[in-house]
């Protein structure tokens, strides 16, 4: 829960302006907005990374983790990658891994063992992309907050990963930024911000009714997408070898 939450980077200009949101456990909630609309600052208020200057912001005690928009590796490997020092059963990064779509890591020279990052495997966008989210399942956190980063896969994987979520995580409330339609109409709700306020808060098809600005701006999120997905589409299989 959100109240009356302001928040800046620099003490001076607002980036979120009186954001007030209640997101009910459980549901998925897609964040939409135009670059710029305060979508990152919010994610990062909700995983307590920023404090809001003034106004509240609740969690539920199992805490959020969030997935950032740019996922990191670190030099080590697939598994630790992963576990990011925590001790984590081999069942459980199977299961996260699973979920994430992400059994390319199988495949690697030395499997879940393989070493990633500075000196050891590269690895494409969408695969660093799956791999942050496997990062966050094992951690069973209670709000998972993905930014935007499901967005470096192809449509169909992308579907495949938010039905995982969906299907393995019923009790996991979900907060992703999203600019893909598609994906958009697949959550419960959608949280509409503009320029660091919440414009409307309801379903997709009631907003591409009710709200012409979030209209406009799904339009004009599937025009550019319509280009990259038709890159995307074809090459992925080959690219998630071509990288190894
Ligand atoms: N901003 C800032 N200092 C930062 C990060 C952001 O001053 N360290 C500013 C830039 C934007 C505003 O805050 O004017 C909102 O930034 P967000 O990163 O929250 O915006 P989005 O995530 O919505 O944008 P994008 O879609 O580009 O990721
Ligand atoms: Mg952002």
């Amino acid at each position: 829960t959100l109240r009356d939450v302001h928040f800046s980077h620099d003490g001076d200009r607002d980036v979120l302006r009186g954001v007030t949101a209640t997101i009910d456990g459980g549901r998925t909630v897609a964040v939409v907005g135009a670059t710029g609309a305060g979508k990152t600052s919010l994610l990062h208020l909700i995983a307590g990374l920023v404090a809001a200057d003034s106004g509240s912001v609740t969690v539920p005690a199992a805490g959020s983790r969030i997935v950032f928009q740019e996922p990191f590796l670190l030099a080590g490997s697939v598994r630790e990658n992963i576990a990011l020092g925590i001790d984590v059963p081999a069942d459980a990064i199977e299961v996260a891994l699973a979920v994430a779509e992400a059994q390319f890591v199988y495949d690697l020279p030395a499997g879940l063992d393989t070493e990633l990052g500075e000196r050891g495997v590269g690895l494409s966008g969408g695969q660093r992309q799956r791999l942050a989210l496997a990062r966050a399942l094992v951690r069973r956190p209670a709000v998972l907050l993905l930014d935007d980063t499901t967005s470096a896969l192809d449509p169909t994987t992308e579907a495949k990963v938010l039905a995982n979520l969906r299907a393995a995580l019923s009790q996991t409330t979900v907060v992703a930024v999203a600019s893909r339609p598609s994906t958009i109409a697949l959550a419960d709700d959608v949280l509409y911000l503009d320029n660091g306020q919440v414009v409307a808060h309801g379903r997709h098809d009631e907003l591409m009714q009710s709200v012409p600005a979030y209209r406009q701006l799904i339009e004009a999120f599937e025009h550019d997408r319509a280009a990259m997905d038709a890159e995307l589409a074809e090459p992925i299989d080959a690219g998630d070898r071509k990288s190894v």
